[in-house]
């Protein structure tokens, strides 16, 4: 065995070459794995004995792709293209053997492979477009030649990893090795490929399936319009469907051209830099400085949840899909038999639309246990309250868990604003109490707050996090504080949308111009979808606010047909005369001179306060890294993954524009916009939130 460079052996192994890439953690494309390619391969090529070669990895998996940390610096070492024409152009057949996942760079290496072999457990697939680019060495162009127009379209359009026995069965691999086997398998494959002089087969020779869709321009059509809402906003899809539209009509050079031209403008771009960003803040989020990585995890069997409502509900769910038992308890039979039936019901829609059998609806309904009896609590490992939000009906049910909950066991509230210190002061073992907030709808949003009180013990914290990730959360830790990270953040967005619509704007002008910004919805359409009237009371409405004289008039959101919007009998909105004249009435009555409002004013006074809002919860340490803020908003709130979350946006914006726009509100409207200390230190140090 040679030592190509530090990452990089070669071994002779009869008439066979292995070339061995060995960089953890992912076999990424760095300089010295793209010089260990190129280098081990031409070394096998100029030694006589070898006839044919295999490309390998160790570790988990095979190459994952170019190294993303690389991107944005000056590049160094040989290039990816120099390691393809040597390996693609080599006189000897070359054989990529993947394991774990073979994704972007790394597919695209072993696209110019002449033969692939997999072990059935290896996955591969082109997964640029996450990071808002395209496959920029090749893929775009070789990948349609073997799989087809369409099918490509999806793999580079979604990112999604495909299994090995589909890729086999759509030729992107040649032949599966036995599990476990796959360097035997690999090298008995390339000895085969000498044995029978297979020819050195190259992706870019291969036109069939490029050819046969020339002329039909409806393949790119179609798929534009049928993906048209889930692209909003983000360039990477167009531009990957346009390298595949290259393949098709371009020979395979030209092709490549188009997709270098693309790639570039796309890895200079602010969205790739986003989408890079949000890549490491989802790996970021789950390490927490000051939780010794040793701290002992306490082992998590059974779970308790209090309250069978629509909160109570879905968390359970994420249990049950997770195979963990799990005991809801209600106070009345009626509320506990509906909490069970909408989870039934929820579990039999998922498997009408085929996501899983019905079987496996009876086996999670299986560990489901009602009782309307607390005592049944007794041996839950986590028990999670999900009751009313009243500060002394929490207080009571905590008091009741102390007593009856073995000790050792977490005890969780899902409150979303409520002082989980003051919650603590029920029980006599705080260190056991963790706040836990789920995000309606719990079983399918991705983001759990967690909330660490005064006395939470490391223990609890580091066993929450683990259990988050179990369930398939996206966890960010976080601090007390009213509203916690994602909802003191919107209250600032909220407040501001109201004055706004006050002072000149109307409802669908804000929620217009927060829409293009790439939001899901504005705040205006989101009130009437969640319901106008969530804690407004008609007995003790006076008529004050706007959404009290709503209400009043029975306009409560699209559940009433009208709200801040009018809806037709699909729930379509339209502006609505009636709220405008409201709006134009309250305004004269409150002696407020509206004006002319620009889109970039209702953007900056929808946003800024945001960021401002961030930097005072870091500066407080109720959030441990600003990137922890941008995963609460994209993973709770739907903020554009391709602007990075409020606080990247921020830094893309520039601190300094974020700071003189809140001194000038400031000067103009008052304190709602006095900036953070940390804003005007960052400024002053010409930092980024990101360097926090
Ligand atoms: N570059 C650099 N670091 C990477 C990396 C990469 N491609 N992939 C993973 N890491 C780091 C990651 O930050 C983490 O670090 C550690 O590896 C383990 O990752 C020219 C332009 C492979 C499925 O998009 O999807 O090729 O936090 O925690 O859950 O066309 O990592 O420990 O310090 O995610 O087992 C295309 C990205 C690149 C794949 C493994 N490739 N990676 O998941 O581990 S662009 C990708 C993943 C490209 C070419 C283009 C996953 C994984 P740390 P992990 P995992």
């Amino acid at each position: 065995m040679t030592a190509i460079n530090d990452v990089t052996t070669l071994e002779i192994d009869g008439e066979i070459a292995v070339v061995t890439l060995n960089s953890p953690p992912v076999n990424a494309l760095s300089a010295p794995v793209r010089e260990g390619i190129t280098n081990g391969v031409k070394a096998a090529i100029d030694n006589d004995a070898v006839k044919a070669i295999v490309l390998i990895c160790e570790g988990k998996t095979f190459i994952a792709g170019a190294d993303i940390t690389e991107f944005g610096k000056a590049p160094k070492g040989p290039s990816l293209f120099d390691a393809l024409q040597m390996i693609e152009f080599g006189t000897k057949p070359v054989v990529a053997a993947i394991h774990g996942t073979a994704l972007g760079g790394g597919l695209e290496v072993a696209l110019t492979c002449h033969y692939r072999v997999a072990v059935p457990s290896a996955k591969c697939g082109l997964p640029e477009v996450k990071l808002g680019l395209l496959p920029g060495a090749g893929g775009t162009q070789r990948l349609p030649r073997i799989v087809g127009p369409e099918k490509a379209l999806d793999m580079v359009t979604s990112g999604s990893h495909v299994g090995a026995k589909q890729c086999l069965e759509m030729g992107l691999v040649d032949e599966l090795a036995e599990e476990g086997k796959l360097r035997e398998g690999a090298v008995a494959f390339a000895k085969k490929v000498v044995a029978e002089k297979r020819p050195l087969k190259k992706v870019r020779d291969l036109n069939d399936k490029v050819e046969a869709a020339r002329g039909k321009p409806e393949i790119f059509e179609n798929f534009r319009k049928a993906n048209a809402r889930k692209f909003r906003g983000f360039l990477a899809p167009e531009y990957n469907i346009q390298c595949i539209e290259a393949a098709v009509n371009l020979p395979f050079e030209e092709g490549i051209k188009v997709e270098q031209k693309l790639f570039r403008e796309l890895v200079t771009g602010t969205q790739s830099a986003a989408q890079r960003h949000v890549f490491f803040a989802e790996r970021q989020v789950w390490k927490l400085p000051d939780v010794p990585a040793d701290t002992a995890i306490i082992p998590v069997k059974k779970v308790g949840i209090i309250g069978a409502g629509t909160m109570g509900g879905g968390i359970a769910m994420n249990f049950l899909n997770t195979g963990f038992p799990v005991t809801i308890v209600e106070t009345k039979q009626d509320a506990l038999d509906r909490g069970i039936a909408t989870i039934r019901r929820n579990y039999e829609n998922s498997a009408k639309k085929g996501r899983f059998s019905m079987e496996e609806v009876e086996k999670r309904m299986g560990l489901l246990t009602g009782s309307l009896d607390m005592n049944d609590l007794a041996d839950c490992d986590l028990v999670i309250e999900a009751v009313f939000e009243n500060m002394d009906i929490k207080k009571d049910v905590f008091g009741k868990l102390d007593k009856i909950v073995k000790q050792g066991a977490i005890l969780a509230t899902n409150t979303s604003a409520l002082n989980i210190d003051e919650i603590a002061t029920a029980v006599k073992r705080p260190e056991a109490v963790i706040g836990l907030h789920f995000f309606s709808p719990a079983n399918v949003m991705r983001l759990l707050e967690v909330v660490r009180a005064d006395k939470t013990s490391n223990e609890v914290i580091a066993t929450s996090m683990q259990i988050a990730k179990k369930i398939g959360k996206i966890a960010a830790l976080v601090g007390v504080c009213p509203g916690f990270v994602g909802n003191r953040i919107l209250a600032q967005r909220q407040r501001e949308a109201q004055k706004l619509i006050m002072e000149g704007a109307m409802p669908w002008d804000v929620d217009r111009v927060l829409y293009d910004f790439g939001l899901p919805m504005g705040p205006f359409a989101m009130s009437d979808l969640a319901g106008l009237d969530i804690g407004w009371s008609k007995e003790k409405s006076k008529g004050e606010t706007l959404r009290d004289r709503l209400c009043e008039m029975d306009r409560r959101g699209q559940k009433t047909g009208a709200g801040y919007y009018d809806y037709d009998e699909h729930r379509n909105a339209k502006p609505s005369p009636v709220v405008e004249k409201m709006i134009l009435d309250y305004a004269a009555e409150k002696g407020i001179n509206r004006r002319t409002i620009s889109d970039d004013e209702i953007l900056e006074r929808c946003i800024y306060p945001m960021i401002n809002e961030g930097a005072k919860i870091l500066e407080e340490g109720k959030a441990i890294r600003s990137s922890d803020i941008d995963i609460v908003w994209i993973n709770g709130y739907g903020f554009p993954v391709y602007r990075g979350g409020p606080m990247f946006y921020g830094d893309t914006v520039g601190a300094d524009k974020v700071l003189a726009k809140m001194k000038e509100f400031q000067a103009k409207m008052g304190d709602d916009f006095k900036p953070a200390a940390l804003l005007e230190k960052i400024v002053a140090e010409g930092k980024k939130f990101g360097d926090y």
